[in-house]
Parts: structure tokens; C-alpha cells; sequence
């Protein structure tokens, strides 16, 4: 069975979860202490050295960061719905993967991590004019849009939503953004949708 290395409050691997659950598929969560240093220990650095969750592991397939489980699981269990094979489409999608990891992280993760979990060494000016800056550009680009690309969600979606809507755990007000609003609604309505604390 597939399981699921992460913790709950970290919202990389909730998006993980997310899509698991969305996919249908069963796994086991297994839960890593970060507040005791698990996923510095011996045994989780042997599943990734970079001491970071989410991890997957799949049969013999060990795969940390959440973007590349999302495009494993996209292409392993998902078809073509959830991330199309040709090229143009396909880096349509593979630009969300980065906005997530890239302006989301440095905006809205980096604003939560600063005002919820106290992060210290983060420039939380910086990061809300990173969040104002990505949340402004998501919101033109769904004014005429129901997912972020084409007419169905993709993992597109799944990998940008869920630090856009933690993003109030980064003192971030969502309000100014009612294109962003309707859309994490819609991606609440997705049959097999799950929450975390604060989404
Ligand atoms: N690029 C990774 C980043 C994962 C990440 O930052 N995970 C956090 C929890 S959300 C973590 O494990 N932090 C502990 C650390 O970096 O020491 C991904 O997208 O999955």
C-alpha cells in the first residue's frame, strides 16, 4: 500500500494528501514529529536526506517534494485528466508546479511559517509583498477562469491551492481577492475533497 510520510500541519503534505484522497486511492498516513526532529533522524534521512516532508513511498518508489508526488501520482493513477502528456499543455501545468514551489512559497508559506510557527530568519515585509504580488496575479488570471488551466482541474490547482487558502495563518486577508475566493470554493466542491486545520 502506498504511504504517506508528512505531518498535519504542514501544508506540503496536505496537498499530497489532497490529491490522494481526490484520486480515491488508499494509503497509510504515517506521521513525522517535526516538533520532536523526526525527520532529522537517521531512519527518515534514509528516505530523504533533505530531512523534509511530504515523502511517498510507492513499492520500490521513494520520491520526496510534493510537486513531483503530485505528477507521479498524476501520471501512475490519474490518466490524462489530471496531467495532460503533450507538450504545450503539459508545460502549462508544470508552470503552476512552479509558481507553487517558487512565489506561493516565498509569499503565503513564507508569511504563515513567520506568524504561525514563528520562523524567525524570514523578512515578513518581503514575504507579504511576494503574497500581495502572487495572490494579485492569481486573481486577474482566474477572472475569466474556473481552474487554473483549461476547463478542469488539474494538479495545477491542487499544488497551488493550499497555501493560498492557509494564507490568513500568514496575517494575509483574502478578501481583496474575490476570483481567488470562487476558487477555493470550487476546489472545497471537488467529490473526495478533504481540509486541514485552517483551510
Ligand atoms: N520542496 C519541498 C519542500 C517541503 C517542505 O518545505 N517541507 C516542510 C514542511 S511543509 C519541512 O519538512 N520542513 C522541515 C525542514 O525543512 O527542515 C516540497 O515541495 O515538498
Amino acid at each position: 500500500m502506498i504511504q504517506l510520510y508528512g505531518h498535519e500541519v504542514s501544508g506540503n503534505s496536505y496537498k499530497v494528501r489532497l490529491f490522494l484522497e481526490l484520486l480515491g486511492l488508499d494509503y497509510e498516513w504515517v506521521q513525522v514529529d517535526l516538533m520532536q526532529g523526526a525527520h532529522k533522524a537517521p531512519e527518515f534521512l534514509a528516505l530523504n536526506p533533505f530531512g523534509q516532508v511530504p515523502v511517498l513511498v510507492d513499492g520500490e518508489v521513494n520520491l520526496a517534494d510534493a510537486q513531483a508526488i503530485l505528477v507521479y501520482l498524476a501520471r501512475q493513477y490519474g490518466g490524462d485528466t489530471w496531467l495532460p502528456t503533450e507538450a504545450l499543455p503539459l508545460a502549462q501545468v508544470v508552470r503552476w508546479l512552479s509558481t507553487a514551489a517558487g512565489e506561493v512559497r516565498q509569499g503565503p508559506e513564507n508569511a504563515r511559517l513567520y506568524h504561525l510557527f514563528k520562523v524567525a530568519n524570514i523578512n515578513i515585509e518581503r514575504s507579504h509583498q511576494k503574497a500581495e504580488h502572487i495572490l494579485t496575479q492569481l486573481d486577474k488570471h482566474l477572472h475569466s477562469r474556473l481552474w487554473l488551466e483549461f476547463e478542469r482541474p488539474t494538479i495545477a490547482d491542487i499544488a497551488v491551492f493550499p497555501y493560498v487558502a492557509l494564507a490568513r495563518d500568514g496575517n494575509i486577508d483574502l478578501d481583496a481577492y474575490p476570483n481567488l475566493l470562487a476558487w477555493i470554493e470550487r476546489v472545497k466542491q471537488l467529490p473526495g475533497f478533504i481540509a486541514m486545520a485552517g483551510v
